[in-house]
């Protein structure tokens, strides 16, 4: 049993799942990942999106990127959309993000893998305690980041 999905449009797109794959096991959100194209295997992505039990999808893919819209037809879950950067960045962009009304999906930024798994956590949380509190500790580590960042940057330059 799945919490999340990952359907990826190519094998190409493998490395902008792994920055979800990194988050999803820091917050030990059980996944599963396939490859299965809007255009060239439609029928593959229905199965695959009606035979899971995934509570979230990250849905991946470049050029004009179909595939998290179609992904959203087939499911009531949240499906969040991660276009793929490549020699025209826009048509991804704005393939996943101008969804008509009613087949919502959430756009993360280009390649945004990362950010993708973290929503995915952030929409599990609601109905989980310790899966918030893992949250709030990797947002504190972050701020902690900035924060040693400034102080090294000012360190070097004498400030
Ligand atoms: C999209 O076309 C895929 O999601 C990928 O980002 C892009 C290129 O696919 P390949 O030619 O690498 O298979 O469908």
């Amino acid at each position: 049993m799945s919490k999340v999905f990952i359907v990826m449009g190519s094998k190409s797109d493998l490395p902008v799942a792994e920055k979800a794959i990194a988050i999803l096991k820091r917050f030990g959100i059980r996944f599963d990942i396939a490859v299965a194209s809007a255009h060239r295997t439609p029928a593959r992505v229905e199965e695959l999106v009606k035979g899971s039990d995934a509570d979230v999808f990250i849905a991946i893919a470049g050029l004009s990127a179909a595939l998290p819209g179609v992904v959203a037809s087939f499911t009531l879950k949240p499906v969040i959309g991660v276009p793929v950067s490549g020699n025209l960045n826009m048509d991804a962009l704005l393939s996943v993000v101008q969804m008509p009304p009613g087949i919502p999906v959430a756009a993360v930024g280009l390649d945004r893998g990362d950010n993708a798994a973290v929503l995915a956590a952030e929409i599990l949380a609601i109905g989980d305690a310790s899966l918030a509190d893992a949250l709030a500790a990797y947002r504190a580590e972050q701020a902690e980041k900035v924060l040693s960042d400034s102080e090294k940057v000012r360190a070097e330059l004498g400030c």
